[in-house]
């Protein structure tokens, strides 16, 4: 080869490599797999905050939503919960299910909650006598799960909390319910991060470690509240969960005992008590026929959603009944979610129709 070919073939081999290293149009580019986006069956409520854990009531025929607000609080992700460290709350309203969406600011702040440590869990809300009670679960300065409440005159807050946690209260997810007699319910509870297990017989243990998977599950708590709203009427009892043969559940049938979540809502004279099954993440629901139970295992509510937390409300609107729930479409994290909600049916038979969040 002479040196003219030799410089040709060098000259060659250059363009063809630099040709080779443009930037590509898109009609070019090795093919990607694919990522699997579920498509959701509805769109947050709210998107310039994170939001989770909604309690959705109709106050003065407005509906009004009572979430946790979560936060980037920086904190490593453990089986504690460490990472959910939410430090107030707002309430958010609209005048129909699919209206604007009002955000009406801090509703009570971790800061003007005297005994509060950290971690300001799902709430709710109820109303008596021109009153609005809202409750909250926070660790108290011992890092101890307890139930708060506040007052206000207005559904939207702000809320002045009481100098103490409701006296015989512990763990997390207050969830208040007023019975057509309009005596007053609250249910809570919440096992590993929510320190369930650490409470036998309203005793606190703090070495109280989750069940095996032979033994029974841990049951979820109620109280009957005094007239005051601030207080309970009577020792927390525990909640019978059973399935169709009566028989309590384990803790190795985990897609089916209580985890946390709770909530109660009554539908042509029964009462209906679902719940998250948190490490199986799905909307549970049982039946009862009276507010204290024992209430029987039916199904599923709402399957899982994206993120590890499933969390929930029944309320019914002007005759239709709406689950509002969360998942973690806006940021892809479990800590951050946004709280959206969807139609939910009860068939003739009085079961729920199970909701799958995506298509
Ligand atoms: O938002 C913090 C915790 O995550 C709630 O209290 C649980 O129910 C779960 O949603």
């Amino acid at each position: 080869m002479n040196q003219t070919k030799v410089k040709y073939l060098a000259i060659l081999l250059l363009t063809s490599a630099l040709y080779q290293c443009r930037p590509k149009p898109a009609s070019e580019k090795a093919p990607v797999d694919p990522i699997v986006t579920p498509t959701p069956i509805s769109q947050p409520l709210v998107t310039d905050l994170y939001t989770a854990d909604p309690s959705a009531h109709v106050f003065n025929n407005r509906i009004y939503i009572y979430p946790s607000h979560d936060i980037e609080a920086g904190i490593k992700e453990d089986d504690e919960g460490s990472h959910f460290g939410m430090q107030d709350y707002h309430v958010f309203s609209m005048d129909a299910i699919d209206g604007t969406v009002t955000d009406h600011g801090v509703a009570l702040d971790i800061k003007d909650v005297p005994w509060a440590g950290r971690q300001m869990w799902a709430p709710d809300a109820t109303y008596s006598n021109g009153t609005y009670y809202f409750y909250f679960p926070v660790k108290d300065k011992q890092d101890i799960f307890r139930i708060g409440v506040a007052t206000g005159k207005s559904p939207e807050g702000p809320f002045v909390a009481e100098a103490r946690p409701i006296e015989g209260s512990y763990s997390i997810d207050p969830a208040v319910f007023k019975d057509d007699d309009g005596t007053y319910y609250m249910y809570f509870g919440g096992i590993w991060g929510g320190q369930l297990q650490r409470w036998d017989n309203n005793q606190y243990h703090a070495d109280g470690k989750t069940r095996n998977p032979d033994e029974q599950a841990i049951l979820p708590r109620v109280a009957k509240l005094k007239p005051d709203l601030k207080s309970f009427a009577e020792p927390v009892k525990e909640i019978k969960l059973v399935d169709e043969t009566g028989n309590l559940f384990t803790e190795s049938q985990n897609d089916k005992r209580f985890f946390e979540a709770a909530w109660l809502h009554k539908y042509n004279g029964k009462y209906y008590f679902s719940y998250s099954t948190g490490d199986t993440h799905f909307i549970n629901y049982a039946v009862g026929d009276s507010p204290y139970g024992p209430f029987t295992f039916k199904g599923v509510v709402l399957h899982p959603v994206q993120g590890w937390t499933n969390h929930h409300s029944i309320v019914e609107v002007n005759g239709k009944w709406y689950l509002f729930y969360h998942d973690v479409q806006l940021s892809g994290k479990t800590h951050l979610r946004n709280i959206k909600v969807t139609e939910l049916h009860h068939n003739a038979d009085g079961t729920i129709e199970a909701i799958h969040p995506y298509k």
